[in-house]
């Protein structure tokens, strides 16, 4: 694998720094009790998102989660409509009516953020299969949690995704809870990507906190991809800081030690790609002068959302399918 250049990997520190600190702005926000609905957020989990979306070209497409906010803004989502989304306004990405799990952008390949656990692999599977028949060259990363990996509709895509050579990367963002479900209590096996071998494809298994890591994984997983040789299954072992969703108090007093949660903040995916970026003689400086850019964006979403108008009533049934 090629070595990446201190500006691409400058591009994906970046790209961290503006999920964590939009999200840090979240949940400030919703704190405040002016947000409607959930927000499940993605904090510690940042390196998976940007490595593979940084392996991607702008024309390849993505399906995301309910715990989507870092995939769209790895894909090239404005934070602008993201944030008016947030706040239920007009100029949101669903014009208010989708909230934080239904983010999507077809035109950036978002094909959407999805509140239904495991709702985004079929969708992925059936972009691979259009991609397929259409002999485009294009290919899908498909985000999931370790417990959408126990749901029918991810066996069920693998099976069809690895017996038609789909042109998909299944990403399975290992961070060891279903809500309140450690893995241990909801999986017979440890490495998830055993799974891949039942459906004819390669599982892949790479430090999830190491955005180096992960992108090489992703880039070698989307060659076999464009070259017709099909998916793969590429777990990331990663973590969530935070609750399950903003209000579940995860204080270490309920379903995980405060111990463990101080363990995973040590291995920050945004300090180590900061420790290897110093090792390459980049300084101080850059990193507080790019937070203090994404900052500035964050804000200017944030005026945005605040400023946009709530939808019409008459709004309510439009874009209803049924
Ligand atoms: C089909 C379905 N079943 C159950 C739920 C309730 N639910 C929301 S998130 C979640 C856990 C998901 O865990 P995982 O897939 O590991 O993702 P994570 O939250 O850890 O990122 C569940 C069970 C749901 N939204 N959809």
């Amino acid at each position: 694998m090629r070595e990446l250049s201190v500006d691409e990997v400058l591009a994906m520190y970046e790209c961290m720094v503006r999920i964590r600190h939009f999200e840090e702005k979240v949940a400030e926000v919703y704190a405040k009790g002016i947000m409607p609905g959930l927000a499940h957020l993605y904090t510690g989990e940042e390196a998976v998102a940007t490595g593979v979306c940084y392996a991607l070209e702008p024309t390849d497409y993505i399906t995301s989660t309910h715990r989507g906010h870092g995939h769209v803004i790895a894909k090239g989502a404005d934070l602008g409509p993201m944030m008016a989304e947030l706040f239920g306004k007009e100029t949101g990405y669903c014009q208010g009516k989708g909230g934080s799990m239904h983010i999507a952008d077809f035109e950036k390949g978002i094909l959407g953020a999805n509140g239904v656990v495991g709702g985004g692999i079929p969708i992925a599977t059936g972009a691979g299969l259009a991609i397929k028949l259409r002999k485009g060259k294009e290919v899908v990363a498909c985000f999931f949690g370790d417990g959408a990996s126990n749901q029918g509709a991810f066996h069920e895509s693998l099976n069809m995704a690895g017996l038609w050579k789909l042109p998909v990367i299944y990403v399975c963002e290992n961070n060891y809870y279903g809500i309140s479900v450690s893995k241990k209590r909801h999986q017979a096996i440890d490495d998830i990507a055993v799974r891949a071998a039942s459906y004819g494809m390669p599982g892949v298994t790479v430090d999830g906190n190491d955005v180096l890591a992960v992108r090489q994984a992703a880039e070698e997983a989307v060659e076999r991809a464009r070259k017709g040789e099909g998916p793969t299954l590429l777990v990331c072992n990663t973590y969530r800081w935070r609750g399950h969703h903003e209000g579940d108090p995860n204080r270490g007093a309920r379903y995980r030690s405060k111990e463990e949660i101080e363990e995973w903040m040590a291995k920050c995916p945004i300090k180590r790609c900061e420790e290897y970026l110093r090792s390459k003689g980049v300084s101080d400086n850059k990193f507080e002068a790019i937070k203090a850019a994404v900052d500035k964006e964050i804000e200017e979403a944030l005026k945005f959302a605040e400023s946009s108008p709530y939808p019409d009533e008459s709004m309510a049934l439009r874009d209803v399918y049924a």
